[in-house]
């Protein structure tokens, strides 16, 4: 179905042909425009960066681009193709027709869910609110405020599902998605890594590396969701997925480049690294682990009990459930190694279902790893010792079995006393935050760009470098 940019909300879902529905969305529309002017890039109102926009759900040219207002960019709802006779893919309903509403016995997981969901989409724009004031380049803020803009469309996504299937309690969550913010005190965000702040460039990379990868495994598994409407909607999500990721593994790869540049220079002693103006690896690799670490964490616990049902029920499945043999898993088992209590590990049998948070969680590390050979390709190519490294799954977590554990980075279990004394360099410090702070310089000048990071490949939509990615009103 072709996307009416007639309507004042441009949607896929004939809108148009269910005013109650209209109404109580456009009851909405003004209350996420306020939430915008006030949590998201508000001191960019004026400011006019050349955005790309959905006008068709088809894989070839989906999207135009030109210079937008992000207050006027037009945030829709857009749902992949049905695809016709669809039917359950896993667990207990396999092979049943895919549900075109809530089962009521699922109402309330459901819901659950997709306000998870959708409450990491608006927690990633507060997040990110202040960097445009430090972008490197035009290209850069273009980028963050692209991320921004189809956040926001993402939580337009969910906030469409709990107004069309959810009635009088999806319409209370909607509005609560707007209340909550990241950090907030009181009513801070659901999700741990959506409460952190992202006060620098090489956080924001990081982010959009490990966290919005995250993204990405979550939305497949929903894509795999015997609820129709969810599992079309977040397909299309997924095509915009993969510019965020981009921006994060470009983003880190233009920062590692630069780095080694400067140690060719300067050799390769951090500080004089940092005296030259780039960022040194340790302080990456600490970022790295506090990103990683935090970003496992939004998979849950290594055995679920909450994750077993979604699976058997049919809600929630595997990224990919095609690829997989057996669709029921009501068989199969899991080792996993968890801490024994008493300074070692052992190991344990769980119900293969129980163990799906594990199973996505080494589906989405793999990718992870992938990204970090290609960074330390740049180092070796440059003639240095290419060290960067995923810290164990183990470090830092404060979910699941290994939780609140005194481990390092390669997964032993420290006495606490020798552990806390490590975390101080495992972690960015205060004075890594002050440095990589003081970098943070901004440049408007098109073609321009800071000294700490290198510039990327080619510019946006086949446009040069210099291009005016921003007009900054
Ligand atoms: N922080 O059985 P457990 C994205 C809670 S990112 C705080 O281990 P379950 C994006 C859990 O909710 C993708 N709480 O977990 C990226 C449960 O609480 P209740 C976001 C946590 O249910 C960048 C309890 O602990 N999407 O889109 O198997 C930019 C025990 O739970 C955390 C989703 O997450 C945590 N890290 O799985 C923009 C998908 N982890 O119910 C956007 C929707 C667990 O006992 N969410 N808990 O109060 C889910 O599928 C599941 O809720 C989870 C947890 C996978 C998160
Ligand atoms: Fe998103
Ligand atoms: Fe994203």
């Amino acid at each position: 179905m072709a996307i009416d940019y007639l309507e004042r909300i441009p949607n896929n879902v004939d809108l148009a042909g269910n005013r109650t529905l209209q109404r109580a969305l456009e009851h909405w529309q003004p209350r996420f425009l306020d939430w915008w002017r006030e949590m998201g890039p508000t001191d960019f109102l004026a400011s006019e960066p050349y955005l790309r926009t959905a006008i068709s759900v088809d894989r070839a040219g989906w999207a135009s681009f030109g210079h937008v207002k992000m207050p006027d960019y037009r945030w829709g709802i857009f749902l992949a193709e049905p695809e016709p006779d669809r039917r359950i893919g896993f667990g207990d309903e396999y092979g049943k027709p895919a549900w075109q509403q809530v089962p009521g016995e699922l109402r309330s997981t459901l819901r659950r869910l997709i306000v998870t969901q959708g409450d990491t989409e608006p927690a990633s724009v507060e997040q990110q609110r202040l960097l445009g004031h430090t972008a490197p380049s035009l290209y850069d803020l273009r980028n963050l405020f692209q991320v921004n803009v189809e956040e926001g469309r993402h939580l337009w996504a969910m906030v469409y599902l709990l107004h069309a299937y959810f009635g009088r309690d999806g319409r209370e969550e909607a509005e609560a998605l707007l209340e909550r913010h990241s950090g907030d005190a009181d009513r801070p965000r659901i999700l741990s890594t959506f409460n952190e702040p992202i006060a620098d460039w090489l956080s924001f990379f990081m982010f959009t590396f490990f966290t919005d990868r995250d993204g990405k495994f979550q939305l497949k598994s929903f894509a795999e969701s015997g609820f129709d409407p969810l599992a079309r909607t977040t397909r299309f999500m997924l095509t915009e997925e993969g510019h965020h990721m981009f921006v994060g593994d470009s983003g880190i790869a233009r920062i590692i480049r630069r780095t080694v540049e400067v140690m060719q220079q300067v050799g390769q002693d951090p500080d004089r690294v940092r005296a030259a103006g780039a960022i040194d690896l340790p302080t990456i690799q600490r970022y790295l682990n506090f990103w990683f670490s935090s970003s496992l964490d939004l998979f849950g616990a290594e055995s679920s009990s909450n994750v077993a049902s979604y699976f058997a029920s049919g809600v929630k499945g595997r990224p990919d459930e095609t690829k997989f043999d057996d669709h029921s898993c009501r068989d199969g088992a899991m080792t996993i190694v968890q801490p024994d209590g008493k300074g070692g590990i052992t190991s344990e049998e769980i119900p293969l279902r129980n163990a799906m948070n594990e199973i996505v969680r080494n589906a989405y590390t793999r990718e992870c790893e992938i990204g970090v050979r290609r960074w330390n390709g740049f180092i070796a190519a440059a003639g240095f010792k290419a060290g960067l490294a995923l810290p164990s799954s183990r470090f830092r977590r404060r979910q699941g079995v290994w939780a609140n554990q005194p481990v390092d980075p390669a997964g032993n279990i420290l006495p606490e006393a020798v552990w806390t004394k490590g975390m101080a360099e495992w972690l960015p410090s205060e004075a890594d935050r002050l440095f990589v702070g003081s970098l943070m310089q901004r440049v408007t000048q098109p073609g321009k760009i800071a000294g700490w990071i290198a510039p990327p490949d080619r510019g946006v939509n086949e446009l040069p470098l210099d291009y005016d990615y921003v007009r900054l009103n």
